[in-house]
């Protein structure tokens, strides 16, 4: 089936996860919307976030996508189920997909969750995790000034691994071996988060873990592209083209993306 697969996040983060279904699924291709000129979503009230999303998911309705994932966690963690519930196509987020693979991982049943405060207030980590093993002891924990630290570009460097550190303070006191990255952001300061928690520690990101899912899925239902041809991808964003074009081009090193702008009501 050759309908493209639709993906929404708040802004340029869900690229990540965009980024790990390119690598599983090169025949695939992708219609993106990130709402930059709302971003971020993470501090904003839940009736909020779950409107802008399901403004998104209708507009790539209409470019006939043949299924929808939301890769931005603080959107699927309040409106997963409601466009699961009521769109025609099926619908993945990133948060199930990421707690699968931490239950799947963690040998003493304590996992961390890092995330933005939406998503950690939402309870949607807990609620997956607890519904796969009733056992399990989870630390969630809120970390709001990291999408900002990407975001300022300064994510390299003994600067950013302090400001990390001091993100992760609460957990010292804490025991787990497994940590789940909770938040489109968060990869990109995989490592230092790695040598915050030390080699005993595996930390897994939900990106990674969706296109995995994604891929299963199509194959599962006979949906992946059967065509040989190129997969032209196209990247809509609410705030501005040339700045969304250069992180994109940045991040998927690719050149001449197809980037326009979209309006969103
Ligand atoms: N990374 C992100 N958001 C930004 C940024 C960045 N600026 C530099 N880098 N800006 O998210 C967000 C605000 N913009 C968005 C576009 O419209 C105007 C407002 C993380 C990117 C995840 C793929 C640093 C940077 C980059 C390229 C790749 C990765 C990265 F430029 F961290
Ligand atoms: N995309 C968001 C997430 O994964 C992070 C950025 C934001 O707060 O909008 O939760």
């Amino acid at each position: 089936m050759n309908a493209p697969i639709g993906v929404i996040d708040s802004g340029v983060g869900g690229l990540t996860v965009t980024k790990e279904i390119m690598k599983v699924l090169p025949h695939e291709t992708i219609y993106y919307i990130g709402d930059t000129a709302r971003c971020p979503y993470g501090p904003r009230d839940k009736q909020e976030v779950k409107t802008f999303t399901w403004q998104m998911a209708k507009a790539l309705q209409r470019l006939n996508i043949k299924m929808l994932v939301i890769a931005c966690n603080t959107a699927t963690a309040v409106t997963l189920e409601s466009l699961q519930q009521k769109l025609p196509i099926p619908v993945i987020g990133v948060i199930n997909p990421g707690a699968r693979a931490a239950e799947k991982k963690t040998k003493r049943n304590e996992i961390v969750v890092l995330a933005t405060e939406g998503t950690i207030k939402s309870g949607a980590y807990e609620n997956a995790l607890l519904s796969l093993s009733s056992k399990a002891k989870i630390i969630p924990l809120a970390c709001p000034t990291f999408v900002p630290l990407v975001e300022s570009g300064e994510y390299e460097g003994q600067f950013a691994f302090d400001l990390v550190a001091n993100g992760l303070k609460p957990l010292v006191k804490e025991k787990f071996d497994t940590v789940i990255l909770g938040c489109t952001h968060y990869p990109i300061l995989q490592q230092h988060i790695e040598k915050f928690v030390g080699p005993d520690v595996t930390v897994l990101s939900s990106a990674e873990e969706t296109a995995k899912e994604v891929g299963e899925w199509l194959a599962y239902h006979n949906l992946l592209n059967d065509s040989d041809e190129e997969p032209h991808h196209i990247f809509h964003t609410t705030g501005s083209v040339p700045i969304f074009k250069m992180i994109a081009e940045k991040w998927l090193q690719s050149k001449q993306l197809d980037v326009r702008r979209i309006k969103l009501e």
